[in-house]
């Protein structure tokens, strides 16, 4: 600094390892100045401090709004150590430089969040103004400041200033970080901003609020092997809040074991943990290549287990499975030993076992199916989430598909009235085509998935691998489409007619409606139009 002594501002809301750092940086000669609060705690740790008052004589005023936002602060951040005027501007004033800059903000996030909620005025009032300027500033000037805006990185700190502290590199990374860490923060509170304001449009046009924000703070957690393929370099991020808050789905789950998660596996998992989640009895799903291809429920979760794998064991095997309820010692056994219903021999083998639990029992037996089975542990997804895809040049934003079969009606257009069993069959199809590629047919009955066909440019085609799937089991079956019939008559609809369907549930919407009301009349099968369509691309 300009007086020759080191100096550190230290300004922290989270004063976790506050004093291992104080005092760290007061071993290696180094002057520290902090706010009122950051003061009072490195004090009470038998740290000598300066207060910010006594270098800008004057009080922190204003509720604390106004305490840093100074000029013998700032200008001890920010002058450029190489040009003689800036040096000379110091003197002159009397300010003396800063060399390290520790600062963390008030916790916005965590207060808005906070079960209960927040009033608008306490969310304005944790708007943190001074500390973004602090950070900022010496991440503008990490050539000659170090800024640290993560505890975790105290003993980092300490150690390169123990080394002469002459890497830039390091200091840009932490100039990085820093920049992320406000950016984070200010997307926070623009979401914030933004959900206060619902009701209050600023156009007439309410999709224009839509959507909030798409500052998404992303995390690096990880480069990955590759990306869909070995060609591709790829790499994991996670939305920090919810990590923060340990919330959301399979980007935040838990890995207890295996080989680590390569891309293929982040989306497979999420499509079968998406899907099992939807369930409210206990239910299985197995998942390959992003497609459900088994699912079944039952109060006996081994069971159910037993028939989402038989459902296709061919596409089980090296796929997902997923459950929504605790993996116990008992069904732990099953998925470790289960033989594939094909030769009766082999024993099944899994990429990733997903579940909301685990009992200790339970989790040491999956352990030793294999070393490189992954096994996770996630979190419900929270609904009403933003979903985004990339396209050449920019970014699709939409509502998640949040609708469950409580949310629909399956009005009855046919002659013939679904049993209450067959109805319920409807309802299970209708749950699993929702998380099937289109053009997506899926056939069910009691509570299980009997065939499902995926994918494919029309529908025709998608039916025919579900029938085919299915075998003998489609008689008396319930049949879900994700979008309407555009034909009935020597068509997908007369087909599931002939092949002894007993109700087929679809959105309605197309011209030729009244063809498929005809041919099922014809059939003696029910249809139900639901009115809801669900596409997946
Ligand atoms: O209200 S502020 O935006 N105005 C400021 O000038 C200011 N300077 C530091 N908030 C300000 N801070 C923040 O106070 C820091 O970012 C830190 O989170 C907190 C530390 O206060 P204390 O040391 O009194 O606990």
């Amino acid at each position: 600094s300009a007086s020759g002594n080191k100096q550190a501002l230290i300004s922290l809301s989270d004063k976790k390892d506050l004093a291992f750092l104080g005092k760290g940086l007061q071993e290696l000669g180094y002057t520290i100045v902090s706010t009122g609060g950051t003061a009072s705690t490195l004090e009470s740790a038998g740290v000598s401090v300066t207060k910010v008052e006594q270098l800008t004589s004057f009080p922190e005023m204003l509720d604390g709004r106004v305490k840093t936002l100074h000029p013998s602060i700032h200008g001890g951040i920010l002058a450029r150590r190489d040009q003689k005027h800036h040096m000379d501007d110091l003197n002159k004033h009397g300010i003396a430089t800063f060399d390290v800059v520790v600062v963390n903000l008030y916790p916005f996030y965590n207060k808005v969040t906070s079960t209960g909620g927040i009033e608008f005025e306490d969310g304005i009032e944790n708007i943190d103004i001074g500390g973004p300027a602090m950070i900022r500033a010496a991440a503008k000037n990490n050539k000659d400041v170090l800024v640290v805006v993560d505890p975790q990185d105290y003993p980092l700190l300490l150690e390169f200033l123990k080394g002469g502290g002459d890497d830039q590199l390091f200091r840009r990374r932490l100039a990085w970080k820093a920049f992320q860490h406000v950016a984070s923060y200010d997307s926070a509170v623009a979401e914030w901003l933004w959900k206060q304001t619902s009701g209050i449009s600023t156009s007439s046009a309410d999709d224009d609020k839509f959507p909030p924000s798409l500052t998404v703070p992303l995390e690096r957690v990880s480069s990955l092997r590759y990306g869909e393929n070995p060609h591709q370099k790829a790499a994991f991020y996670v939305d920090k809040r919810l990590a923060e808050v340990n919330a959301g789905g399979i980007a935040t789950a838990i890995q207890h074991h295996g080989k680590s998660m390569s891309y293929n596996n982040y989306l497979d998992a999420d499509a079968a943990w998406n899907c099992v989640s939807e369930f409210k009895n206990p239910t299985c799903v197995v998942v390959k290549h992003t497609n459900p291809c088994g699912v079944a429920s039952r109060d006996d979760i081994l069971e159910a287990y037993r028939l989402a794998v038989k459902a296709d064991p061919v596409s089980a095997f090296g796929g997902i499975v997923a459950f929504n309820v605790e993996i116990d010692e008992a069904l732990a056994k099953e998925i470790r030993e289960f033989r594939s219903p094909t030769d009766g021999e082999t024993r099944m083998f899994y990429e990733i076992v997903v579940a909301p639990k685990y009992t200790e029992k339970g989790l040491e037996i999956l352990q030793k199916k294999s070393k490189s089975l992954r096994i996770l542990e996630a979190q419900k997804n929270e609904k009403g989430k933003l979903s985004l895809r990339q396209v050449g040049g920019g970014w699709l934003a939409q509502d998640s598909d949040d609708l469950t079969p409580q949310d629909i009606q399956f009005n009855l257009v046919s002659e013939k009235a679904p049993q209450e069993s067959e109805l319920r069959d409807a309802e299970f199809a209708w749950l699993c085509v929702k998380h099937v590629k289109s053009n997506a047919i899926v056939i069910a009955k009691n509570n299980c998935m009997l065939g499902m066909g995926s994918g494919q440019p029309n529908r025709v085609e998608s039916l025919r691998i579900a029938l085919k799937k299915a075998g003998d089991e489609v008689k008396g079956a319930a049949l879900a489409s994700d979008a309407f019939f555009p034909f009935a008559w020597k068509d997908a609809v007369e087909i599931a007619c002939e092949n002894g369907v007993s109700v087929i549930a679809e959105p309605g919407g197309s011209i030729r409606d009244a063809d498929a009301i005809d041919c099922c009349n014809k059939y003696g099968v029910s249809l139900l139009f639901t009115n809801v369509r669900h596409f997946r691309h």
